[in-house]
């Protein structure tokens, strides 16, 4: 085993020591989220739409065996070929993936991990996973929801994929005291769908009051992270009736076809990809896009604020070393 196993780009590296505003962004979106070529189209804009917002992306995988926060363009590549075998990675995934080299792409719980040793406070994505439907037989509870709990990490999202049960989601998200906060919307906003029908309470209009919370959050010292939640726009969201109808088609095929476990997210993606035309995946990448301008422009706020990452390395490092 090499002995640096987290390595942070130059750019991302200088950025955290400069306190100018950097966003994680994941990849497991990118590796069995979106199809090809859509998938690498897609995650080089969300670094290019940060960039313009004046903050500096930080996308997250593991590459043969090392953790890298911030990737090269061909990195990004080998991770949206359908062909190659690439793992994809939440917290027990992770010690697995480095023990054996291998390249692996990760979901919101195992980026929120890697993001949080980089030092980074703020990461963008589409939805997070959450209590899916039936979750009372299959048991079937996303990581993220745990993570969430664990890690101080802020995530900008389009709240939980439309494909969950939303309303257990949300009920665990409070249990863990994980605070949801949604951006100029008062419902929790359902990923493909605009959310109408449950309430958050907690409501902010602009990125500073965002930053402004995540900074006393942080203050008061707890150490759990927070879900950041806007509508997806306007005219990419989905009608909710007619997506509903197609989501139990999704899951009645999954069902019959055995999907568990990790492979039932993608697949349900997939099959509602396909039954809606793409317009699912027109979708979910013009909410991606949304998400991490908005994470720009908290980053940018927070920079302002000075909020810090206490686990954050103490001068810019581009290497650390978790395991000698
Ligand atoms: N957001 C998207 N598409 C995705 C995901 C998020 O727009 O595919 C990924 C995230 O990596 C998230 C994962 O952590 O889906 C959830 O997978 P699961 O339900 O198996 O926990
Ligand atoms: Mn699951």
């Amino acid at each position: 085993m090499s002995s640096t196993n987290l390595i942070i780009h130059e750019e991302v590296a200088e950025a955290l020591f400069q306190k100018s505003g950097v966003v994680a962004l994941e990849s497991t979106v990118i590796a069995h989220g979106l199809p090809y070529p859509l998938n690498i189209q897609c995650a080089l804009e969300l670094q290019d739409i940060i960039r313009e917002e004046g903050a500096v992306p930080a996308t997250i995988a593991v590459i043969d065996g090392t953790m890298k926060v911030g990737l090269l363009d061909e990195e990004l590549w080998r991770l949206a070929d359908l062909r190659a075998n690439v793992l994809k990675l939440s917290r027990r995934d992770l010690a697995y993936a480095i023990s054996s080299r291998a390249l692996g792409a990760t979901t919101v719980s195992a980026t929120m991990i890697i993001a949080n040793w980089a030092g980074i406070n703020i990461f963008a994505t589409g939805g997070i996973g959450g209590v899916h439907r039936n979750a009372e037989k299959s048991f079937d509870i996303s990581a993220d929801i745990l993570e969430l709990s664990r890690t101080p990490v802020a995530v900008v999202s389009s709240g939980a994929k439309s494909i969950l049960d939303l309303a257990k989601t949300l009920e665990m998200l409070e249990s863990h005291g994980v605070p949801v906060y949604g951006h100029k919307t008062s419902f929790f906003p359902e990923f493909y769908c605009q959310g109408l029908r449950l309430t958050i309470p907690m409501r902010f209009d602009s990125s500073e009051d965002l930053a402004h919370a995540l900074f006393i959050h942080r203050k008061l010292g707890l150490k759990n992270g927070i879900l950041i939640g806007q509508n997806a726009p306007s005219e990419h969201a989905l009608d909710a009736t007619w997506l509903e109808n197609i989501i139990g088609e999704a899951e009645a095929l999954a069902e019959k076809a055995q999907v568990h476990g990790k492979e039932l997210t993608p697949f349900l993606l997939k099959e509602i990809a396909n039954k809606t035309s793409f317009k699912s995946t027109s979708c979910n990448i013009a909410l991606l896009k949304a998400n991490a301008k908005l994470a720009a422009s908290i980053a940018k706020a927070c920079a302002l604020l000075s909020l810090e990452n206490s686990s954050a390395p103490q001068k810019a490092d581009s290497t650390t070393s978790l395991i000698a």
